[in-house]
């Protein structure tokens, strides 16, 4: 079974372990997202359940992580197929959960870090945590702010400069964020920080999609900001809000990185430039660059990246979408992807065609961020 490794670097206190109990929490059990997580220990199951636990009933939020504290948790995505209520698994995701204070504080323990160190160059994926607190301390123009900028972010760009594998940034506590910024203003704030823009920048050269993704691992309503920047809990149930949209970006968004490549690489090998036509189909412009077209494709990427042909082409079509048609091509692309949903769950029999049904659910939930989120895509020229 293919392991997909996702490393989310976040400052202390940024949100990585409420975020990572909501996100198990709300992923466990069988859901409108068409497949479900199951966590690789029973241990490890009770302590994220408790986590989540301390988070909806406690008082309290569940302490910080410990320095001593690196803890590896794999979820295998799994897929029911409704006929003969058989379960599949498609592939696994590891998370890292650590002590924020790793990626910022100095250090003396140089070994054991550099061991750590060394995960975030082998992760198929990073995923940039913006602590959502902070990010308003910087659009309110006040020195916690300022310093976050200057010392945590900065910290995460040079750790994601290191990679070449797909990056996003996701924002923490958006329920407290959208109460007084828009996406629009976070994200033009943000890449008014050169080093920022200068990282999404190169990213978009290279053909590869970063994202801004909000999130909220309590919802609306479960807590109240509090002028010492403590969160004061209200008695509400929690609902995690687009907990899952980063997970789910992170197959489709390789598979682009990859598909650019190739095309990238393949075009500079032919000697007379390729023109090609404009309102040419997916599968016509791969045959003109790779002669046996998609097929061929398939063959040139790594195995962990090969997928049915069906779901490789409705991978890289969207890839292909330029950015300004994207928003059409979201909302057009919403029944569509439903249908192709319904019709894979239906084909569910082995890991293949369960990861290809999960592939259609990774779809429709990226989808629906461009479409609730148009900004959410990041470009600079
Ligand atoms: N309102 C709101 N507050 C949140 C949310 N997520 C986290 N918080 C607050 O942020 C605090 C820190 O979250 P943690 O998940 O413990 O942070 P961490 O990144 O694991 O921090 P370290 O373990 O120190 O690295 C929590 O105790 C909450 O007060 C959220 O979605 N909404
Ligand atoms: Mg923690």
């Amino acid at each position: 079974m293919n392991n997909y490794s996702i490393i989310m670097l976040g400052p202390s206190g940024s949100g990585k372990t409420v975020f990572l109990a909501s996100l198990y929490k709300k992923l466990s059990t069988q859901s409108e997202a068409g497949f479900f997580l199951k966590i690789d220990s029973a241990e490890k199951r009770k302590r994220l359940n408790n986590i989540y636990t301390q988070i909806a009933v406690d008082e309290k939020w569940p302490p910080g992580t410990r320095y001593s504290e690196v803890s590896e948790w794999t979820f295998t995505c799994r897929v029911q197929n409704p006929n003969d209520l058989s379960i599949y698994d498609a592939c696994s995701f590891t998370y890292l959960d650590y002590a924020g204070g790793r990626i910022t504080a100095e250090t003396d323990e140089e070994d054991e870090s550099s061991e750590f160190n060394e995960k975030f160059n082998t992760a198929d994926a990073l995923l940039g945590l913006l602590d959502g607190q902070k990010l308003c301390a910087l659009l309110n123009k006040e020195k916690l702010g300022t310093v976050w900028a200057v010392n945590e972010l900065r910290n995460m760009i040079d750790i994601m400069q290191g990679s070449n594998k797909p990056i996003h940034f996701v924002i923490s506590k958006w329920d407290i964020v959208e109460q007084n910024y828009s996406l629009e203003q976070i994200r033009d704030r943000l890449i008014e920080i050169d080093e920022f823009k200068n990282l999404v920048r190169l990213r978009n050269q290279a053909g590869a999609p970063v994202r801004l993704i909000p999130v909220s691992a309590v919802g609306k309503g479960f807590a109240i900001s509090q002028p010492d920047g403590s969160m004061q809990k209200t008695g509400e149930l929690p609902k995690p809000f687009q907990v899952e949209v980063p997970l789910a970006c992170i197959l489709p968004d390789m598979i682009q990185l990859m598909i650019e490549e190739l095309i990238k690489k393949r075009k500079a090998e032919q000697e007379t430039p390729i023109e090609v036509k404009p309102n040419l189909g997916i599968s016509e412009f791969l045959g003109q660059l790779f002669a046996g077209g998609l097929r061929m494709v398939q063959e040139l990427l790594p195995p962990k990246y090969q997928f049915a042909d069906d779901v490789l082409k409705n991978l890289i079509e969207w890839a292909e979408t330029p950015a300004q048609e994207k928003i059409a091509f979201a909302a057009r692309r919403t029944e569509e992807l439903r249908r192709e949903q319904a019709e894979s769950l239906k084909q569910v029999e082995n890991e293949e065609t369960a990861l290809a049904h999960s592939v259609n659910c990774f779809k429709t939930i990226q989808n629906q961020l461009s479409y609730l989120f148009p900004v959410s895509e990041l470009r600079v020229l």
